[in-house]
């Protein structure tokens, strides 16, 4: 359980637990009730096909599309150093991704139907979209390791702010102040933010993975610490699939690592017909339609008619926009945008 090294395992290696290293084997492990413990950590690219971009892909990434605002760097957008004294970049960015506007994909759905089927032991998530709760994955199986839009507080007195009004200040792309009189500071959704401690849940169930019998990475790339720890805290000889794009970490090192390669959504379809799961799947991804809220629909008619095109045009509108407010409001000259990079360099990240 110590520090893994990221080199493909040996194909020659036999597996330990499994027949051979297939999604059809992994598949076998759950069908005949050996994996009855499954912990899945997951990351934005279990999202992206409901139309929230992640960080890091190449052109389509929020960080990509963020680096094109006057942000003295794209990150700085969950930067509380940079939130305190500039909030509104995120503001825009909570209006597109606040709940209710996007609808769970297959890829929740599966991570649903493992907890209906009694047989998950934790989902852990990075995601702040929330869409595993909209999925129908019950609460306490949940650990959004960096927060969500569950809750809020003032980032000074930390007094609780109501969710209705949070709600209408994100819609209105206002920024929300503190009620409790003479204090007014800046409200924050509990989105652990650069710099900020993980919330206290993470910790509490840290360790769980040491204790599962099946593990499943999703969507993820691996690289915030300490998230990207969890897997390798999995016990030797205990298989650990990845459906991911591309293979991240170090998954594929050991001798029951499974690599499965491309589309999330493809990939938990795939598992779910070998399961003969294919069409609960189906029936719990079609109910999810019914998530979206009803100023919502319409957006989401856009997203699930798969018009990249109005999606895109929708985008650069709103980065123009973004734009201008962020000019306008606080006229960022170059020489303070330096000086804020260099205060937040001094920060405590979040990641390594
Ligand atoms: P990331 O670093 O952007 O990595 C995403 C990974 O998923 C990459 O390896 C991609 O290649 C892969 N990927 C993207 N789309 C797909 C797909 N359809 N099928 C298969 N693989 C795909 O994101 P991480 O989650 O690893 O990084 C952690 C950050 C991202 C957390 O702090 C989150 O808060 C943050 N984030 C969350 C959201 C969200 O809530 N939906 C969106 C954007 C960023």
């Amino acid at each position: 359980m110590g520090q893994e090294t990221s080199s493909l395992v040996d194909e020659n290696v036999p597996p330990e637990t499994l027949t051979e290293r297939s999604v059809d084997a992994v598949a076998s492990l759950i069908k005949d009730g050996r994996a009855k413990k499954i912990v899945v950590m997951t990351g934005a690219g279990i999202s992206t096909s409901a139309g929230i971009p992640d960080f890091r892909s190449p052109d389509t990434g929020l960080y990509a599309n963020l680096a094109r605002l006057d942000l003295p760097y794209p990150e700085a957008v969950f930067d509380i150093s940079y939130f305190r004294k500039n909030p509104l970049p995120f503001y825009h960015l909570a209006h597109e991704l606040y709940p209710g506007k996007y609808r769970p994909t297959v890829s929740h759905c599966f991570v649903r139907l493992l907890s209906d089927k009694g047989i998950l032991l934790k989902l852990f998530t990075q995601n702040i979209d929330c869409l595993e709760r909209a999925a129908g994955v019950p609460d306490q199986k949940i650990v959004e390791a960096h927060g969500s839009f569950a809750r809020q507080q003032c980032i000074e007195c930390k007094a609780s702010y109501p969710e209705d009004l949070m709600k209408s200040s994100i819609m209105k792309r206002e920024v929300p102040h503190c009620l409790t009189p003479q204090c007014n500071g800046l409200v924050k959704p509990d989105i652990v933010f650069f710099g900020e401690a993980l919330p206290e849940n993470f910790h509490i169930n840290r360790m769980v993975p040491s204790t599962a019998d099946l593990c499943i990475v999703m969507g993820t790339s691996l690289t915030v610490q300490p998230f990207a720890s969890l897997p390798g805290l999995c016990a030797e000889g205990v298989p650990r699939l990845l459906i991911n794009s591309e293979r991240v970490g170090a998954l594929g090192s050991r001798a029951d690592d499974v690599l499965l390669l491309g589309d999330c959504d493809t990939g938990t379809r795939k598992l779910a017909t070998v399961l003969g799961w294919d069409k609960e799947l189906e029936e719990l991804w079609r109910e999810t339609s019914h998530t979206l809220q009803e100023d919502a629909h319409a957006d989401a008619h856009v997203e699930v008619a798969g018009s990249e095109k109005s999606k895109d045009e929708k985008l650069e509108e709103e980065i123009v926009a973004l734009t201008k407010e962020v000019d306008m409001s606080l006229k960022i000259s170059e020489h303070r945008t330096a000086q804020i990079r260099a205060q937040v360099n001094d920060c405590d990240l979040r990641g390594p």
